[in-house]
C-alpha cells in the first residue's frame, strides 16, 4: 500500500532506506557521543519517570548536541510525512532518543497527543517520525502499538485488555516509522542477550500547540545562529508566536462592504 494512504487509513507506515547504511552508522555513533555529552552536562540518561530500569538510555536535547540531528529533523522525507498528517504548517515539539538495551522493559501505554492536549482527540494534531538506527525487532524492544487505537477519542475508549492488543513496529536500520499522535503505544522489552535497539523520536505538532520543550531555553545562541529561517520558524524561535490564523483580518467596514444599508 502507498505510504501516505496507509498513514491516512491505519495511522502509521514504515518507509525503508531513508538513510543508507553508512549514514545510519554515523547517526548511531553520534547518538552515543551525544549520550556521553548529555551526561557530562549533568543530565541522567535514566529517567525513572519513564522507564522501569536504567537499561533504557534516554537522550534529550538532541538538536543542541549534534548537527546530524538538526539535519534529520528536517529531512525532506520526514517533512513530507509530517505535512501529510498535521498540515503544511507545523512546529517541532521535541527530538529525543531511547536506546533500549538488553533487560529494558516497557514504559506506560500512552498516545503522544494525549500528553499535550486534553480529550477528545478528534483529529491528528501531533505525530512522530521514528528513526531506526539499528534493526528493530520484537525481541530487541520494538515500539509496540495498538492497531486502530488512533480512532480512540477519549481515555474511556482504552479497553481493559489494551496490553494484549500490542503489535511491534519492526523495521530495518535506516528506516523511519511514521506514527500519528493518537496511536496508543509503549516501548517493547528488550529480551535479547546482546542487541541494542536505538530509536530517535522526532515529535511534531500543529502550530497552535505549545512544544514539549522551550527551544529558546534548550538551544544555545551559537546553535540558534546556525539555523535557517525555516528551522527557526519550525522551532518557534522568532519574536512572534501564536498570532492568529484567521483568513480574514480586513477592517470591519471592508468585510461587510457588500451588505446593503436598510432603506
Ligand atoms: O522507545 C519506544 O519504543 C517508545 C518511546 C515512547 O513512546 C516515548 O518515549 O514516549
Amino acid at each position: 500500500m502507498d505510504h501516505r494512504r496507509q498513514l491516512q487509513d491505519e495511522g502509521w507506515c514504515v518507509i525503508p532506506d531513508v538513510l543508507d547504511a553508512e549514514r545510519t552508522r554515523e547517526a548511531l555513533d553520534r547518538l552515543w557521543r551525544a549520550a556521553r555529552e548529555f551526561e557530562r552536562r549533568g543530565e541522567s540518561t535514566y529517567m525513572p519517570v519513564l522507564d522501569p530500569n536504567p537499561s533504557n538510555v534516554r537522550v534529550f536535547y538532541l538538536l543542541e548536541l549534534d548537527e546530524i540531528f538538526r539535519e534529520l529533523i528536517q529531512h525532506p522525507v520526514a517533512v513530507e510525512m509530517v505535512r501529510a498528517v498535521v498540515g503544511p504548517e507545523f512546529l517541532i515539539s521535541n527530538f529525543t532518543a531511547n536506546i533500549a538495551r538488553p533487560g529494558s522493559k516497557s514504559m506506560a501505554l500512552h498516545s503522544d497527543q494525549s500528553l499535550v492536549v486534553p480529550e477528545p482527540w478528534l483529529t491528528p494534531w501531533a505525530m512522530n517520525i521514528i528513526w531506526c538506527l539499528t534493526d528493530v525487532t520484537f525481541e530487541n524492544g520494538a515500539t509496540l502499538f495498538i492497531p486502530g487505537s488512533h480512532k480512540w477519542t477519549t481515555r474511556a475508549d482504552v479497553p481493559p485488555d489494551a496490553h494484549k492488543r500490542l503489535r511491534p513496529f519492526e523495521a530495518k536500520a535506516g528506516s523511519i516509522v511514521v506514527m500519528e499522535g493518537r496511536m496508543w503505544h509503549t516501548s517493547g522489552a528488550n529480551i535479547t542477550a546482546d542487541q541494542d535497539r536505538a530509536l530517535l523520536f522526532g515529535y511534531y505538532t500543529v502550530p497552535f500547540l505549545r512544544p514539549q520543550v522551550n527551544w529558546n531555553a534548550v538551544l544555545s545562541p551559537e546553535t540558534q545562529a546556525q539555523l535557517s529561517p525555516q528551522m527557526q520558524a519550525w522551532l518557534g524561535l522568532g519574536v512572534t508566536a501564536n498570532t492568529g490564523m484567521t483568513a480574514d483580518l480586513r477592517y470591519l467596514e471592508d468585510q461587510f462592504a457588500d451588505q446593503q444599508e436598510p432603506a
